[in-house]
């Protein structure tokens, strides 16, 4: 099995960026040794804080945050980082080729179960002459992404990554500490019969999507012809995994819960990277008006309607939007 650098190097990677990553990739060896030792070190439960956007900290969210910011920050490589846990951008070094946005621990309500979560990250150039202090470094389309993927502390730790030149999956080898290319290129699938949804939101979705789950769910006796499985592992780095490696449409819709919150996922290091991911691997990642990697970003915690995954079942579900 082809160890990560070499496997980079084959990808063309410039050696910047392969440092940066590699970066990257020691904070996740050590959130990865923290999460599995749980209660063990004391770092169950919430802090007393909320983040930004009045979601109550968990210790590990914090722990992995202040992990990624002081080694991202001390390397010399990253003009500015953003992070699902600080309320605004941070400058890093005035010389660094990159910018950052991460969510240090996706799926934080799956801490306290010993249940799926993981760290996703996006990486971008540095505008050329912008402050690191400026927060517009992050107002860059998706598409414009060098790297993104994420790390999944599951029964293994797997790195899923792309550079713009496939995805391809890695796992955590423990017995000399680094990252082994598993599979090169995976494939989303283009048809599918599973979908991923938070059911509990269905009668505050918008007419077109309670039509089209109301479809998948009538099965083979509706105007699909086919029956549909369900599955909701409500960690987003979970369920894209799954997409990524058996297909499967993952969607967070507009809903009225909240009507000044009509979106839950966040654009910058949420849904661009995973829209990377996903369409390196033959998928599709949309709202039901565009592609989500070309959306101008206008904040850091800017949230965004996503329906991703195999490509037919993405078509499907947005002609009902038509
Ligand atoms: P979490 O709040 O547990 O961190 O955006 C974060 C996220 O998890 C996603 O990973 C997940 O898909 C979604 O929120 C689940 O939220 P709900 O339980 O509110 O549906």
């Amino acid at each position: 099995m082809q160890r990560l650098a070499p496997a980079l190097r084959q990808d063309n990677v410039p050696l910047d960026l392969i440092s940066l990553i590699k970066t990257i990739l020691a904070a996740t060896k050590e959130i990865s040794f923290r999460v599995s030792q749980a209660h063990l070190g004391g770092l169950m439960g919430s802090t007393l804080d909320e983040n930004i956007q009045g979601e109550v900290q968990k210790k590990l969210d914090v722990v992995a945050n202040e992990l990624f910011k002081d080694i991202l920050l001390e390397s010399g490589f990253v003009r500015a980082i953003s992070s699902e846990e600080e309320d605004t951008s941070v400058a890093g070094d005035e010389k660094g080729k990159f910018v950052v946005s991460f969510d240090p621990l996706d799926g934080s309500s799956n801490i306290d179960i010993n249940s799926l979560i993981g760290t996703i990250f996006s990486i971008h150039e540095a505008i050329p002459g912008m402050d690191a202090e400026d927060p517009a470094q992050f107002q860059q389309q998706g598409n414009k992404q060098v790297c993104a993927g994420y790390v999944l502390y599951g029964p293994s730790t797997m790195l899923v990554m792309t550079t713009g030149s496939g995805t391809h999956f890695y796992v955590l080898d423990r017995t000399h500490g680094g990252y082994l290319l598993v599979e090169r290129n995976v494939q989303v699938p283009k048809d599918t019969q599973e979908f991923a949804i938070n059911m509990s939101n269905q009668r505050f979705w918008q007419q077109p999507m309670q039509n089209y789950i109301n479809d998948l769910i009538a099965g083979d006796t509706g105007p699909r012809g086919k029956n549909f499985n369900m599955r909701w592992i409500a960690a987003m780095v979970g369920d894209i995994h799954r997409v990524l490696t058996r297909g499967g449409l993952f969607t967070y819709p507009a809903d009225s819960k909240k009507p000044e919150q009509p979106y839950k996922l966040r654009l910058m290091y949420e849904a661009n990277p995973m829209s990377f991911l996903i369409e390196q691997a033959g998928g599709l990642a949309m709202t039901s008006t565009g592609r989500i990697m070309d959306i101008d970003p206008n904040d850091i915690h800017q949230r965004v309607e996503v329906i991703m995954g195999s490509a037919n079942e993405v078509e499907a579900c947005l002609s009902y939007y038509k």
